[in-house]
């Protein structure tokens, strides 16, 4: 049985991969951060959905990516054959607010674990999750694997610095090191402050008659919004190719916040003007306009096409949300 090891693993993307991986037949080891609420609720439905089907296939232990003896340790007793980066402080707002911490988990974390490779010797293949944020005040459209880098946030930088070490440490020792450029990916899953949950989740909520309010930033911001479940397959694809190399993951398509307001709302016949508010605290000091990706590239190489539109998504997003609610998600949806 082939071993991964997964950081991030209680993340949106850790539970898509980590039911991918053990669907696939892997043994995946994941790490955990020691938190003081229960914070598997992402990974546990997995088994609860699929009782006995992974029994055994999944370990979960804890370490931190500031804790590079975890990291060695885990690594030295694992020996995974592939390994999947996902762990960081991924908030692009709040890395305005602690930009040393998420310096030290976003960026540093990455090197901690490529010198852990090094360091125990394994021999194993490594996916780095870059963003699509570290193109930030875009010098191209659409943006592809050449495009200049432009960072606007602490998150941004960030994520540079563990792109290029990928890349340094792939020509320096020959890793098989990969970084996959994802734009952004949605899902029920999807944490809740991010822009597109706290609207389908607020949505919700207003369904529920729990609340009549939606406070909200820049609405105007442009962003290429994928499905969750069908990027994690593409990090998966880039580990399997003989030779490690960049990727974009996207849609080509672009919308703004907007755009995705009409449509959810739209899918309850409600109006969002009646419901959104304003309310600057979610400005960003430096904003990110428009994002659009060019995936040619891991079409060509990898066979990589996302499978979901983004009215399917949003459709997922404002259906699961309202079941989450107790509502009746089929005819408040009129499907
Ligand atoms: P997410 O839901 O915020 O998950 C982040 C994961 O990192 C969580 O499991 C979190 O653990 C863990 N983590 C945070 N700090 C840690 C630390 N100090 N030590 C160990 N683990 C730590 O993010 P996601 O949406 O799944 O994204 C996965 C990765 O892809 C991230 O690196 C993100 O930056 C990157 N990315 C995401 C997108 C997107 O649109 N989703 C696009 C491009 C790149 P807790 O549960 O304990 O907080
Ligand atoms: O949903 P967001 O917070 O996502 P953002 O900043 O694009 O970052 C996400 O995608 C990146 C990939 O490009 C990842 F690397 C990163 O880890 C993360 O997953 O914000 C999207 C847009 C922004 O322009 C923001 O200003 O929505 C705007 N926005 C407007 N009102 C809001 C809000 N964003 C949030 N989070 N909350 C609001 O109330």
């Amino acid at each position: 049985m082939k071993k991964a090891f997964i950081t991030g693993i209680s993340g949106q993307d850790g539970s898509y991969l980590a039911e991918l991986l053990l669907e696939k037949g892997y043994e995946v080891h994941g790490m955990m951060r020691r938190a003081s609420t229960f914070n598997r609720e992402r990974i546990d439905p997995i088994f609860f959905e699929n009782p006995g089907r992974f029994k055994n296939q999944l370990q979960l232990h804890y370490g931190d990516l500031s804790d590079a003896s975890s990291l060695n340790r885990l690594l030295r007793t694992i020996k995974p054959e592939e390994i999947y980066h996902l762990g960081a402080q991924s908030h692009v707002r709040v890395s305005f607010d602690v930009p040393e911490y998420t310096a030290d988990i976003t960026g540093l974390g990455t090197i901690r674990l490529l010198d852990a490779i090094l360091e125990t010797g394994i021999d194993t293949k490594f996916y780095q999750a870059s963003s699509s944020e570290m193109y930030g005040l875009v010098q191209e459209v659409p943006q592809k694997e050449t495009t200049p880098f432009y960072p606007r946030s602490p998150y941004g930088c960030a994520k540079v610095y563990a792109y290029w070490i990928t890349v340094n440490y792939r020509e320096a020792y020959k890793m098989h090191a990969s970084n996959g450029i994802l734009f952004n990916h949605e899902s029920p899953r999807r944490g809740e402050s991010f822009v597109t949950r706290k609207i389908t989740k607020t949505l919700a909520r207003i369904m529920a008659n729990k609340t009549k309010e939606l406070a909200l930033g820049n609405l105007d911001a442009k962003r290429d919004w994928g499905y969750a479940k069908d990027y994690v397959e593409a990090m998966w694809m880039m580990l399997q190719v003989k030779e490690a190399d960049d990727y974009v993951i996207a849609t080509n398509e672009t919308h703004s916040i907007r755009e995705f307001l009409d449509l959810a709302f739209g899918f309850v016949g409600r109006d969002w003007n009646d419901y959104v508010r304003i309310d600057p605290k979610y400005y960003r000091p430096t904003e990110v306009d428009l994002l659009i990706g060019d995936a040619t590239k891991a079409k060509e190489k990898l066979g990589w096409t996302p499978k979901t539109s983004f009215n399917e998504l949003v459709k997922l997003m404002v259906y699961e949300d309202l079941k989450a609610e107790g509502l009746d998600a089929d005819k408040l949806m009129k499907l």
